[in-house]
Protein backbone atom coordinates (compact mmCIF):
# COMPACT_ATOMS: atom_id res chain seq x y z
CA UNK A 1 0.00 0.00 0.00
CA UNK A 2 1.49 3.25 -1.05
CA UNK A 3 2.57 6.33 1.89
CA UNK A 4 -0.22 8.39 2.90
CA UNK A 5 1.25 11.86 1.63
CA UNK A 6 1.43 14.67 4.63
CA UNK A 7 0.13 17.37 2.98
CA UNK A 8 2.18 20.64 4.55
CA UNK A 9 0.73 23.05 1.98
CA UNK A 10 -2.56 22.50 3.22
CA UNK A 11 -1.92 22.10 6.47
CA UNK A 12 0.12 25.76 6.80
CA UNK A 13 -2.91 27.24 4.75
CA UNK A 14 -4.99 25.85 7.79
CA UNK A 15 -2.67 27.19 10.34
CA UNK A 16 -2.34 30.62 8.44
CA UNK A 17 -5.82 31.44 8.74
CA UNK A 18 -5.93 30.08 12.10
CA UNK A 19 -3.42 33.14 12.78
CA UNK A 20 -4.64 35.62 11.09
CA UNK A 21 -7.55 35.48 13.92
CA UNK A 22 -4.92 35.86 16.24
CA UNK A 23 -2.90 39.04 14.59
CA UNK A 24 -6.73 40.60 14.38
CA UNK A 25 -7.48 40.28 17.50
CA UNK A 26 -3.64 41.12 18.90
CA UNK A 27 -4.28 44.38 16.62
CA UNK A 28 -7.52 45.53 18.22
CA UNK A 29 -6.12 44.68 21.64
CA UNK A 30 -2.87 46.26 21.51
CA UNK A 31 -3.23 48.91 18.51
CA UNK A 32 -0.08 47.86 17.05
CA UNK A 33 0.53 46.13 13.80
CA UNK A 34 2.92 43.11 14.70
CA UNK A 35 5.99 43.67 12.06
CA UNK A 36 8.66 41.51 10.81
CA UNK A 37 11.69 43.15 9.49
CA UNK A 38 13.79 41.07 6.85
CA UNK A 39 17.38 42.13 5.94
CA UNK A 40 18.76 40.94 2.72
CA UNK A 41 22.28 41.36 1.18
CA UNK A 42 23.08 40.63 -2.10
CA UNK A 43 21.12 39.55 -4.96
CA UNK A 44 21.28 35.68 -4.72
CA UNK A 45 18.40 34.21 -6.81
CA UNK A 46 17.09 31.97 -4.12
CA UNK A 47 17.54 34.21 -1.52
CA UNK A 48 15.08 36.26 -2.93
CA UNK A 49 12.18 34.48 -3.24
CA UNK A 50 12.72 33.38 -0.04
CA UNK A 51 12.01 36.61 1.52
CA UNK A 52 9.12 37.83 -1.07
CA UNK A 53 6.81 34.64 -0.16
CA UNK A 54 7.95 35.19 3.62
CA UNK A 55 6.53 38.98 2.93
CA UNK A 56 3.50 37.79 0.91
CA UNK A 57 2.80 35.46 3.83
CA UNK A 58 2.99 38.30 6.66
CA UNK A 59 0.75 40.35 4.78
CA UNK A 60 -1.69 37.41 4.32
CA UNK A 61 -1.71 37.19 7.97
CA UNK A 62 -2.35 41.33 8.21
CA UNK A 63 1.55 41.41 9.83
CA UNK A 64 3.44 44.18 8.74
CA UNK A 65 6.87 43.66 6.77
CA UNK A 66 9.95 45.82 6.45
CA UNK A 67 12.10 44.91 3.48
CA UNK A 68 15.87 46.16 3.85
CA UNK A 69 17.94 44.82 1.06
CA UNK A 70 21.05 45.79 1.17
CA UNK A 71 23.95 45.69 -1.67
CA UNK A 72 26.29 42.22 -1.90
CA UNK A 73 29.13 44.46 -1.12
CA UNK A 74 27.96 45.56 2.40
CA UNK A 75 30.46 45.21 5.27
CA UNK A 76 30.14 43.82 8.21
CA UNK A 77 29.92 47.30 9.83
CA UNK A 78 26.94 48.52 7.61
CA UNK A 79 25.15 45.15 8.22
CA UNK A 80 25.55 45.74 12.09
CA UNK A 81 24.66 48.85 12.60
CA UNK A 82 21.31 48.45 10.54
CA UNK A 83 20.54 45.13 12.76
CA UNK A 84 20.98 48.13 15.61
CA UNK A 85 19.20 50.00 14.73
CA UNK A 86 16.08 47.39 14.24
CA UNK A 87 16.89 46.14 17.76
CA UNK A 88 15.83 49.56 18.86
CA UNK A 89 13.03 50.29 17.18
CA UNK A 90 9.76 49.75 18.85
CA UNK A 91 8.18 49.80 15.69
CA UNK A 92 9.75 46.00 14.80
CA UNK A 93 9.15 43.70 16.79
CA UNK A 94 10.65 40.56 14.82
CA UNK A 95 14.12 40.84 12.74
CA UNK A 96 15.23 38.28 10.43
CA UNK A 97 18.87 38.29 8.05
CA UNK A 98 17.89 35.95 5.31
CA UNK A 99 20.67 33.19 4.66
CA UNK A 100 23.41 32.88 3.07
CA UNK A 101 24.93 36.12 3.48
CA UNK A 102 27.85 37.48 1.17
CA UNK A 103 31.15 35.83 2.39
CA UNK A 104 32.88 38.78 3.71
CA UNK A 105 29.94 39.10 6.68
CA UNK A 106 30.72 36.56 9.75
CA UNK A 107 27.49 35.11 10.01
CA UNK A 108 27.70 33.96 13.49
CA UNK A 109 28.63 37.94 14.65
CA UNK A 110 25.48 38.87 12.59
CA UNK A 111 22.84 36.13 14.38
CA UNK A 112 24.85 37.40 17.70
CA UNK A 113 23.63 40.77 17.07
CA UNK A 114 19.85 40.34 16.79
CA UNK A 115 18.27 41.30 19.84
CA UNK A 116 17.46 37.58 21.30
CA UNK A 117 13.72 39.38 22.16
CA UNK A 118 13.49 39.60 18.28
CA UNK A 119 15.01 36.80 17.13
CA UNK A 120 12.36 35.20 15.25
CA UNK A 121 14.60 32.59 13.59
CA UNK A 122 15.55 31.68 16.58
CA UNK A 123 19.35 31.57 16.02
CA UNK A 124 20.94 33.54 18.68
CA UNK A 125 22.78 31.37 21.07
CA UNK A 126 20.29 32.55 23.81
CA UNK A 127 17.73 31.10 22.17
CA UNK A 128 19.48 27.89 21.28
CA UNK A 129 20.46 27.70 24.72
CA UNK A 130 16.85 27.86 25.75
CA UNK A 131 15.83 25.68 23.81
CA UNK A 132 18.54 23.08 24.64
CA UNK A 133 16.60 23.54 28.28
CA UNK A 134 13.50 23.53 27.54
CA UNK A 135 12.15 26.59 28.08
CA UNK A 136 12.41 28.13 24.50
CA UNK A 137 10.90 31.56 23.99
CA UNK A 138 11.23 31.06 19.65
CA UNK A 139 11.60 27.93 18.10
CA UNK A 140 13.43 27.26 14.87
CA UNK A 141 10.91 27.55 12.14
CA UNK A 142 12.02 24.37 10.26
CA UNK A 143 12.11 21.67 13.09
CA UNK A 144 9.26 23.48 14.90
CA UNK A 145 7.72 23.11 11.26
CA UNK A 146 8.38 19.23 11.51
CA UNK A 147 7.12 18.60 14.81
CA UNK A 148 3.94 20.48 13.89
CA UNK A 149 3.32 18.24 11.12
CA UNK A 150 3.55 15.25 13.20
CA UNK A 151 1.67 16.82 15.88
CA UNK A 152 -1.44 17.43 13.32
CA UNK A 153 -1.65 14.50 11.38
CA UNK A 154 -1.51 12.08 14.92
CA UNK A 155 2.08 10.59 14.76
CA UNK A 156 3.13 9.89 18.09
CA UNK A 157 6.62 10.35 19.13
CA UNK A 158 6.67 9.37 22.57
CA UNK A 159 8.67 6.12 22.81
CA UNK A 160 9.18 6.22 19.22
CA UNK A 161 12.84 5.54 17.36
CA UNK A 162 13.90 8.75 15.66
CA UNK A 163 16.21 9.13 13.46
CA UNK A 164 17.68 12.38 12.14
CA UNK A 165 20.48 11.90 8.80
CA UNK A 166 22.05 16.09 8.75
CA UNK A 167 23.67 17.82 11.68
CA UNK A 168 23.19 20.97 11.08
CA UNK A 169 22.63 23.78 13.44
CA UNK A 170 19.75 25.05 11.32
CA UNK A 171 17.53 21.99 11.03
CA UNK A 172 19.39 18.27 12.56
CA UNK A 173 20.49 19.55 16.09
CA UNK A 174 17.92 21.46 16.97
CA UNK A 175 15.18 18.84 15.69
CA UNK A 176 17.24 16.01 17.70
CA UNK A 177 17.05 17.90 20.90
CA UNK A 178 13.47 18.77 20.90
CA UNK A 179 12.41 15.50 19.90
CA UNK A 180 14.08 13.59 22.84
CA UNK A 181 12.55 16.71 25.17
CA UNK A 182 10.45 15.72 27.88
CA UNK A 183 7.17 16.19 26.04
CA UNK A 184 7.76 14.68 22.65
CA UNK A 185 9.78 11.50 24.48
CA UNK A 186 11.40 10.12 21.27
CA UNK A 187 14.41 8.15 21.20
CA UNK A 188 16.78 10.13 19.22
CA UNK A 189 19.71 8.98 16.99
CA UNK A 190 21.19 11.55 15.20
CA UNK A 191 23.41 10.60 11.89
CA UNK A 192 26.20 12.34 10.05
CA UNK A 193 28.44 11.86 7.07
CA UNK A 194 30.76 9.68 9.43
CA UNK A 195 27.99 7.76 10.66
CA UNK A 196 28.85 3.83 10.16
CA UNK A 197 26.85 1.88 7.67
CA UNK A 198 23.66 4.45 7.60
CA UNK A 199 20.92 2.08 6.01
CA UNK A 200 21.14 -0.53 9.05
CA UNK A 201 20.60 3.05 11.46
CA UNK A 202 18.05 4.54 8.86
CA UNK A 203 16.17 1.33 8.85
CA UNK A 204 15.47 1.06 12.82
CA UNK A 205 13.42 4.36 12.33
CA UNK A 206 10.15 4.51 13.06
CA UNK A 207 9.96 8.56 12.06
CA UNK A 208 13.44 9.04 9.51
CA UNK A 209 13.83 12.95 9.54
CA UNK A 210 16.48 13.75 6.13
CA UNK A 211 18.13 17.48 5.74
CA UNK A 212 20.90 16.96 4.26
CA UNK A 213 20.87 18.86 0.67
CA UNK A 214 21.78 15.52 -1.75
CA UNK A 215 18.90 14.94 -3.90
CA UNK A 216 17.45 10.75 -4.21
CA UNK A 217 19.49 10.00 -0.87
CA UNK A 218 17.31 8.27 0.58
CA UNK A 219 16.17 4.76 -0.92
CA UNK A 220 13.98 2.23 -0.78
CA UNK A 221 16.11 0.02 1.18
CA UNK A 222 16.99 2.29 4.13
CA UNK A 223 13.35 2.63 5.10
CA UNK A 224 11.73 0.71 7.65
CA UNK A 225 8.25 -0.62 6.11
CA UNK A 226 5.32 1.45 7.66
CA UNK A 227 7.81 4.36 8.92
CA UNK A 228 6.74 7.88 8.74
CA UNK A 229 9.61 9.56 6.31
CA UNK A 230 10.27 13.88 6.71
CA UNK A 231 12.06 14.98 3.80
CA UNK A 232 13.53 18.07 4.72
CA UNK A 233 15.87 18.48 1.68
CA UNK A 234 15.45 21.50 -0.69
CA UNK A 235 17.46 20.91 -3.79
CA UNK A 236 17.39 22.44 -7.17
CA UNK A 237 17.96 20.35 -9.88
CA UNK A 238 17.30 19.86 -13.33
CA UNK A 239 13.79 18.31 -12.57
CA UNK A 240 13.22 21.10 -10.39
CA UNK A 241 12.72 21.28 -6.67
CA UNK A 242 13.48 18.01 -5.02
CA UNK A 243 13.91 16.31 -1.82
CA UNK A 244 17.02 14.26 -0.23
CA UNK A 245 13.91 10.70 -0.57
CA UNK A 246 13.41 9.57 -3.67
CA UNK A 247 10.33 9.59 -3.08
CA UNK A 248 8.54 7.63 -6.14
CA UNK A 249 10.35 4.89 -4.64
CA UNK A 250 10.63 5.12 -0.78
CA UNK A 251 6.63 6.18 -0.88
CA UNK A 252 5.99 2.46 -1.55
CA UNK A 253 7.07 1.65 1.55
CA UNK A 254 7.19 4.52 4.09
CA UNK A 255 3.01 4.46 5.84
CA UNK A 256 3.53 8.50 5.71
CA UNK A 257 5.89 10.35 3.76
CA UNK A 258 6.13 14.43 2.82
CA UNK A 259 6.46 16.10 -0.61
CA UNK A 260 9.02 18.24 -1.74
CA UNK A 261 7.82 20.99 -2.62
CA UNK A 262 4.91 21.25 -0.81
CA UNK A 263 5.73 18.88 2.63
CA UNK A 264 8.08 20.87 5.20
CA UNK A 265 8.85 23.95 3.58
CA UNK A 266 5.29 25.45 3.64
CA UNK A 267 5.10 24.78 7.71
CA UNK A 268 8.66 26.46 7.89
CA UNK A 269 7.17 29.85 6.67
CA UNK A 270 4.12 29.36 8.70
CA UNK A 271 6.31 29.20 12.07
CA UNK A 272 7.96 32.55 11.07
CA UNK A 273 4.86 34.11 11.55
CA UNK A 274 3.97 32.41 14.50
CA UNK A 275 7.00 34.01 16.56
CA UNK A 276 6.49 37.12 14.69
CA UNK A 277 3.30 36.97 16.40
CA UNK A 278 4.83 35.62 19.72
CA UNK A 279 7.21 38.37 19.51
CA UNK A 280 5.29 41.18 19.42
CA UNK A 281 3.27 39.88 22.59
CA UNK A 282 6.35 39.57 24.12
CA UNK A 283 7.29 43.17 23.49
CA UNK A 284 4.53 44.92 23.31
CA UNK A 285 2.06 43.33 26.32
CA UNK A 286 3.00 42.58 29.79
CA UNK A 287 1.39 39.03 29.64
C1 LIG B 1 8.20 23.84 -0.46
C2 LIG B 1 16.36 27.70 2.82
C3 LIG B 1 18.41 26.63 2.22
C4 LIG B 1 19.12 27.82 2.44
C5 LIG B 1 18.45 28.94 2.87
C6 LIG B 1 8.28 26.00 0.79
C7 LIG B 1 10.36 27.03 1.41
C8 LIG B 1 11.01 26.03 0.72
C9 LIG B 1 10.32 25.00 0.10
C10 LIG B 1 11.08 28.13 2.07
C11 LIG B 1 14.93 27.71 3.02
C12 LIG B 1 14.11 26.49 2.74
C13 LIG B 1 14.30 28.90 3.40
C14 LIG B 1 8.94 24.98 0.14
C15 LIG B 1 12.82 29.00 3.57
C16 LIG B 1 12.70 26.61 3.25
O1 LIG B 1 7.03 24.00 -0.85
O2 LIG B 1 8.76 22.74 -0.49
C17 LIG B 1 8.97 27.01 1.41
O3 LIG B 1 10.71 29.25 1.86
N1 LIG B 1 12.15 27.91 2.94
C18 LIG B 1 15.10 30.05 3.62
O4 LIG B 1 14.60 31.11 3.96
O5 LIG B 1 16.42 30.00 3.45
C19 LIG B 1 17.08 28.89 3.05
C20 LIG B 1 17.06 26.57 2.41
Amino acid sequence: MPANILDGKSLARQIRSELREEVIDFIENNVTIPTLAAVLVGDDPASEVYVRNKRRDCEEVGIGSQLHKLPAETTQEELLALIGKLNKDDAVHGILVQLPVPEQIDTDRVLEAISPAKDVDAFHPQNVGRLVQNRPVYLPCTPHGCVQLLKRNNIETSGKHVVVVGRSDIVGKPLSVMLAQRGADATVTLCHSRTADLPSVTRLADILVVAIGRPNFITADMVKPGATVIDVGINRTDDGLVGDVDFAAVSEVAGHITPVPGGVGPLTRVMLLVNTLNAARRLVTSY
